[in-house]
């Protein structure tokens, strides 16, 4: 039975549960919790990056990042389904993705900095990421409601 290392308020962690019961891997992947803040929790030794989500094999071996991870369980479960084979629809894949992934970034730091970030050295802005960056990435619709909610606040 493999072990992902993983915690519930985690968006990366969420990706990979999400990829599981597409493939349908339920029944091979036991979930445990981790203490991002307990420096004695087994994650540390498992991902030198300290980081979740961690995939722990049967033989030790662990598998991270999320990105690494949801390849693997796409080739456990038979592959060419998360990750086509064709080319042009792989890199779309990926590309999709990449920008997922730099949402989910963007969202995390912004807990973190009003989580551990003093008041006093927050960026002015209200966040050292809330920015353009994720702005530009939303779908040009949700971007115009977004808008049209700004105004319609004023
Ligand atoms: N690129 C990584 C990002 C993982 C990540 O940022 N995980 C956060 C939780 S959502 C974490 O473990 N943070 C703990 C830390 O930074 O010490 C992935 O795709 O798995």
């Amino acid at each position: 039975m493999m072990i992902l290392r993983s915690a519930p308020p985690s968006p990366f962690a969420r990706k990979v549960r999400m990829a599981i019961l597409m493939l349908g891997l339920a029944d091979r992947v036991e979930i445990k919790p981790v203490d991002l803040n307990d420096p004695a929790d087994p994650l540390r030794r498992e991902n030198p990056l300290g980081k979740i989500p961690a995939l722990v094999l049967d033989d030790g071996t662990t598998f991270y990042d999320s990105r690494v991870i949801v390849e693997y369980l796409d080739h456990l479960a038979g592959g060419d389904k998360l990750f086509p084979r064709d080319p042009a629809a792989r890199f779309a894949q990926l590309r999709l993705q990449a920008l997922c992934d730099g949402l989910l970034d963007a969202g995390v730091l912004i807990v973190y900095e009003g989580r551990y970030r003093r008041r006093r050295c927050m960026c002015r802005a209200g966040s050292i990421v809330r920015p353009a960056r994720s702005r530009a990435a939303l779908p040009r619709s949700s971007r115009s409601r977004r808008r049209s909610r700004r105004r319609s606040d004023r």
